[in-house]
């Protein structure tokens, strides 16, 4: 007994000392990207309580920090801003003990979360090989990943990392998400400096395990007698990364809350990125922007010849019911419509369609808008500016030029005889595609009866709503499908909102 506890004893005071020694919390790493300026890049870690680090940066420019004391084991240092490029040595220091980080670039990071779209690897995707061939094309473009870990508090630094950050090679990016680096070398073909992509995504996840407590409560979720997983991930996979500067962030999620608090997500979603940008702005001492670009992919498909609306409405509620980002709720976000990808061959079930090429695409269209501020790229798919209801029509107008294949049952228009908004149980017929010029579209209402009136409008709202790049109405160029929309005549007061503009009040 004695012995045992003699051998507990040396254990410890072994993993104690080992503590107090000067070492970079788990995402710092060799071939790291640092957020370039002009932000500036946060460092930390470990060290013997009370002393001096300092941290010196040697490259294409250099840097010296003044001392900082190590306070509860922890130091952290914020470097002045560093122009995109590299390879940097940085070198921390304290009385005589050094932690070396080598090749290390400076540009812009991107953080990829989600779940199992987002958690699909490159091996996995169409033309995979070629894909993975191309990697090593783009050794400024780096990867890191964190495990997948839950824990019930906040964590302060990953519980573990599943790959450090590394240069890109067939073999190492192999299990890497498809969507976060096919964005990444699709950016850097534009941007031509340094991109550090890091995923911290989990399948089958709800966007709730990936919230704080505080963002819950924005939306009346229970935290007492609610599922005990709420928080989990963002406790062990974000809260520990809050102190990184970042660029942005990626996510591809919303398939898990299809089932599962389907009608809080038009305010748990935005709550989350509201949450989040705070959180990151605060982390990272103000360094990451407190409104920092947020792109989403909007649901795919899963089901063909589905009729239930669970996938329409988490699109719907993925766009905080307005139909299109950004809006006046959801500010500085981009998101990549997807609807018109499906796979219904995916080996790996249809909810994975293995296009994430024109996924990364789109959102690359959107960071170009949205997070670089390119003037000329277009990004949005036609979205209706006016919807006019006449005696046996109903025309649409679009913000821009359309490209138009006709159908006879994309467009769905609810036959009322009462002034009241439609719901999912309302008298929904189909509305061919008559005619259409530029930027119109006119529909036939012949399928109300004289009695109804059309009291509301929706386009694709189904799980799978065409084949593969063969939806109804795209941009004139065919390169961005029209969201889906739904919009009502009446308002619960009875109240009409036929002729508006549609915008975010529908
Ligand atoms: C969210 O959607 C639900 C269900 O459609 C609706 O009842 C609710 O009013 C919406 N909430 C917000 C904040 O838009
Ligand atoms: C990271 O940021 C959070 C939030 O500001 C802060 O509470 C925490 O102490 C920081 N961690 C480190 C290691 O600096
Ligand atoms: C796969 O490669 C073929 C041949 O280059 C190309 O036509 C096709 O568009 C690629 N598929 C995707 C999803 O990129
Ligand atoms: C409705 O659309 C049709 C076909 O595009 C067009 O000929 C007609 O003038 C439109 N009606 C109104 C009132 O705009
Ligand atoms: C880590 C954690 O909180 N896991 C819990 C997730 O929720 C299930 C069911 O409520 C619990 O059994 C787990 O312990």
């Amino acid at each position: 007994m004695a012995m045992t506890l003699c051998v507990v004893f040396i254990l410890l005071a072994f993993v104690e000392s080992c503590d107090g020694n000067l070492r970079f919390a788990s995402y710092f790493g060799d071939h790291m990207v640092l957020q370039k300026s002009p932000e500036r890049a946060v460092l930390w870690g470990y060290g013997p309580e009370g002393g001096q680090v300092t941290v010196s940066l040697s490259g294409p420019t250099q840097q010296n920090t003044a001392p900082v004391t190590v306070t509860k084991g922890i130091w952290r240092i914020t470097l002045d801003p560093v122009k995109a490029g590299g390879p940097y040595i940085v070198i921390a220091e304290i009385e005589g003990s050094t932690a070396i980080l080598t090749d290390v670039l400076f540009g812009d990071i991107w953080l990829c979360g989600g779940q199992s779209n987002m958690y699909f690897f490159m091996s996995q995707i169409f033309n995979a090989s070629e894909e993975l061939a191309l990697t090593e094309k783009y050794p400024h473009v780096r990867t890191f990943m964190a495990a997948l870990k839950l824990s019930e508090t906040e964590m302060t630094d990953l519980i573990q990392v599943e790959l450090p950050w590394t240069v890109p090679t067939a073999k190492n990016l192999n299990e890497f998400s498809a969507v976060c680096w096919l964005f990444g070398r699709y950016m850097y073909d534009i941007l031509k400096y340094p991109i550090g992509l890091v995923e911290s995504c989990w399948g089958g996840t709800p966007v709730e395990a990936w919230s704080s407590s505080r963002a819950l409560q924005k939306c009346g979720s229970e935290l007492l007698n609610g599922p005990r997983n709420d928080s989990v991930l963002w406790n062990a996979m974000i809260h520990p990364l809050l102190n990184m500067t970042i660029k942005g962030a990626l996510w591809y999620q919303g398939e898990a809350n299809a089932g599962y608090n389907q009608d809080k997500y038009n305010c748990s979603f935005p709550a989350m990125i509201d949450d989040w940008r705070m959180a990151f702005h605060e982390g990272s001492g103000k360094q990451t922007a407190i409104d920092f670009p947020f792109g989403f992919v909007q649901l795919s498909t899963s089901e063909k010849g589905s009729k239930d609306d669970s996938f329409p409405n988490i699109r719907w509620h993925q766009t905080a019911d307005t139909g299109f980002v950004p809006n006046s709720r959801m500010q500085r976000t981009f998101m990549a419509v997807a609807l018109d990808l499906p796979d219904e061959k995916s080996p790996y079930g249809t909810i994975h369609p293995r296009d994430k090429q024109d996924v990364a695409y789109r959102l690359t269209l959107g960071a170009r808008a949205v997070a670089y501020n390119e003037k000329d790229v277009q990004f949005l798919g036609p979205f209706p500016n006016n919807i006019m209801s006449l005696e046996m029509y109903v025309n649409i107008t679009y913000d821009q030029m359309v490209s138009v294949t006709p159908s006879e049952n994309i467009f769905e228009i609810c036959c009322s005889g009462i002034k009241a908004p439609c719901g999912p149980k309302s008298n929904w017929v189909p509305a061919p595609i008559k005619q259409w010029g530029p930027t119109t579209v006119q529909l036939s209402a012949s399928l109300c009866t004289s009695s109804d009136e059309v009291a509301g409008l929706r386009y694709a709202w189904r799980n799978w709503p065409c084949d593969f790049k063969a939806c109804p109405i795209y941009s004139a160029n065919r390169v961005l499908p029209a969201p889906p929309f739904i919009v009502n005549r009446y308002t619960d007061k009875g109240d009409v909102l036929e002729n508006q503009k549609l915008n975010e009040k529908l």
